[in-house]
C-alpha cells in the first residue's frame, strides 16, 4: 500500500470539503450518494473518523420518506454543475432534507461501506457510536426502497438513468430512443468544460435525462406517477441492495438489533434477481417494467450479482467475465460493456470504459469466492492505472488510456483500498 497511499491521500484531501468529499473539484463539485460510500471505504485507511463523517454527512441528508438523495448541494448553489440546486428547488418539496438536494437516488452501497468503515477501527467506531447512529437511518433507507420503489416482483425500480449510477448504459437505449419528449428549455452542458465530449453522454441523451428529472420533480418526487416513462429493474442496483442487506444483518448484531429480517430480505431480493437472468446473454440484465422486456446487453451491471452468495448462476458469470466479452486479466480492469458488442465504445462513459468502482466490486466478489490470484491481479491493475494516470475517472479497456476527468475521489479511495488487499492474510 505504501506506493499509492501518499498520492491517494493528496487527491482525497484536495477533494475534502470539511465534512464530505466531492467526486472531482471541477466536474462534480457537490456530494454524491454512492460516491460517498465508495470514498469512505478508502478514507478508512487514512482516517476512520473522517470516513465515519463522510457517511454521517450523506446520511444526514436523508428525506423524511427515508430516501438518500443522489446529490447534496451543501452550498445551496449550482456551482457550475447542471442540474443543480436551482433546478431541483428541493426546499419546495414537502419532506425533503433541510439541506438542498436532488430528488433522485443512487445505488444503495451505504450499509456495505458503513460496515467496512466500522471494521477499520471498531474501538473508535464504538466510542463515537457510529453504527448506533447509522443503523436506524440505513434501515429507513432500505425501507424506502422496499415500500416506495418495490414492485410486485420484489425488486426495486429506478426512475432515471442517473439512479443506476451508470448513466448512458445501453440498457436504457430502447426506452430513450422510443421517447418523443425531450427537455424543451436550453440544455446546459457545463460538464464539457471539464471532460471531452466524446467521453460523456450525448446532447440527445441529456435532453431525455433532463426531461425525466423535470417530470419527477414536478410530480413532487412522490413516486406515485404510475405512467412515469422510465421505470427499470437494474441488476447492479438490486444486487447492491441485497448485498447491503447482508451488511445490515451484521450491523444489526453489532448494535444488539435483530439480524434476521435483514437476512430474509437479502434472500428475498437475491431470489427476485433471478427474474433478470438472460439465458441468451449468460448474465443478469435490466428489465423495462413498462414494456416488460429484458434488455439483452452484457454490461458490468449484470456481473455485480456475483457479490451475492445465493445466486444461481455463479459459474456462468465467472465464465463470462473471463471470456471474450470482458477478458478479465487481458484488458484494463473490467469493461463496462461487452467488448464484442456493436454498441461498445471504448471512450464513452458507461458504454465500454473500465471504471474503478465496478472493478472493486468484482474484485470483492472474486476474493470472497476464493479466486485470490485473479482478485489480486485486478487490485494491482487498479493500483497501477490509478498511479500512472493521476487517478482517472475511467480507462479505455484496450489502450489503458485515461478518460473523463482526473484526481477522481473514488478512484483514489478504491485503488488505495485495493492495494491493502494484495498479499493480505485471509
Ligand atoms: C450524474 C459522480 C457521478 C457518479 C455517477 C457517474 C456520474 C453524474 C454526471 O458522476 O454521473 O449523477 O453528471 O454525469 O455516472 O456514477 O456517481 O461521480
Amino acid at each position: 500500500m505504501s506506493a499509492i497511499k501518499p498520492s491517494a491521500a493528496r487527491v482525497l484531501l484536495r477533494n475534502w470539503r470539511g465534512s464530505y468529499t466531492v467526486p472531482a473539484g471541477g466536474l462534480y463539485p457537490h456530494q454524491w450518494s454512492w460516491d460517498s460510500a465508495f470514498i469512505a471505504v478508502g478514507l478508512r485507511h487514512l482516517s476512520p473518523r473522517r470516513a465515519q463523517l463522510e457517511l454521517d454527512t450523506i446520511l444526514s441528508a436523508q428525506w423524511e420518506d427515508g430516501r438518500l438523495p443522489q446529490i447534496v448541494f451543501h452550498s445551496g448553489r449550482d456551482d457550475g454543475y447542471s442540474p443543480g440546486a436551482s433546478f431541483w428547488h428541493s426546499e419546495q418539496i414537502p419532506g425533503a432534507a433541510p439541506v438542498a438536494t436532488a430528488g433522485l437516488i443512487q445505488p444503495p452501497t451505504h450499509a456495505l461501506a458503513a460496515l467496512l468503515v466500522h471494521e477499520a477501527d471498531p474501538a473508535e467506531s464504538q466510542r463515537r457510536r457510529f453504527l448506533e447512529r447509522a443503523y436506524p437511518r440505513l434501515v429507513r433507507w432500505h425501507d424506502y426502497l422496499r415500500n416506495r420503489r418495490g414492485g410486485r416482483g420484489g425488486l426495486a425500480r429506478i426512475v432515471h438513468p442517473w439512479e443506476s449510477g451508470m448513466d448512458n448504459s445501453p440498457f436504457w437505449d430502447a426506452c430513450l430512443q422510443a421517447m418523443t419528449e425531450t427537455y424543451t428549455a436550453l440544455i446546459p452542458r457545463p460538464d464539457l468544460l471539464h471532460a471531452d465530449a466524446d467521453h460523456r453522454p450525448s446532447d440527445g441523451e441529456y435532453g431525455k435525462y433532463l426531461y425525466f428529472a423535470a417530470r419527477y420533480r414536478d410530480h413532487g418526487c412522490d413516486d406515485a406517477d404510475e405512467s412515469f416513462p422510465f421505470q427499470f429493474e437494474d441488476p447492479a442496483f438490486n444486487g447492491l441492495w441485497a448485498r447491503s442487506e447482508l451488511a445490515l444483518a451484521t450491523i444489526a448484531t453489532l448494535v444488539a438489533a435483530d439480524p434476521l429480517p435483514h437476512r430474509l430480505e437479502a434472500c428475498r431480493i437475491t431470489e427476485a434477481l433471478e427474474t433478470l437472468w438472460s439465458t441468451e446473454r449468460g448474465c443478469y440484465v435490466a428489465r423495462d417494467i413498462l414494456s416488460g422486456t429484458l434488455q439483452q446487453y452484457r454490461t458490468v451491471a449484470g456481473l455485480v450479482p456475483l457479490l451475492l452468495p445465493g445466486i444461481r448462476h455463479t459459474r456462468e458469470l465467472l465464465d463470462l467475465v473471463r471470456g471474450p466479452h470482458f477478458r478479465l486479466g487481458e484488458v484494463a480492469m473490467v469493461p463496462s460493456h461487452d467488448l464484442t458488442a456493436v454498441t461498445f465504445d471504448p471512450s464513452r462513459y458507461w458504454r465500454g470504459p473500465s471504471w474503478f468502482n465496478t472493478a472493486w466490486l468484482i474484485a470483492e466478489a472474486l476474493y470472497e469466492r476464493g479466486f485470490t490470484t485473479e482478485a489480486e491481479q485486478l487490485s494491482r491493475g487498479m493500483e497501477n492505472a490509478a498511479l500512472e494516470h493521476d487517478f482517472p475517472e475511467y480507462l479505455d479497456p484496450h489502450s489503458f488510456a485515461p478518460r473523463g476527468t482526473t484526481r477522481f475521489s473514488w478512484t483514489a479511495a478504491l485503488a488505495l483500498d485495493a492495494s491493502t488487499r494484495i498479499g493480505a492474510p485471509r
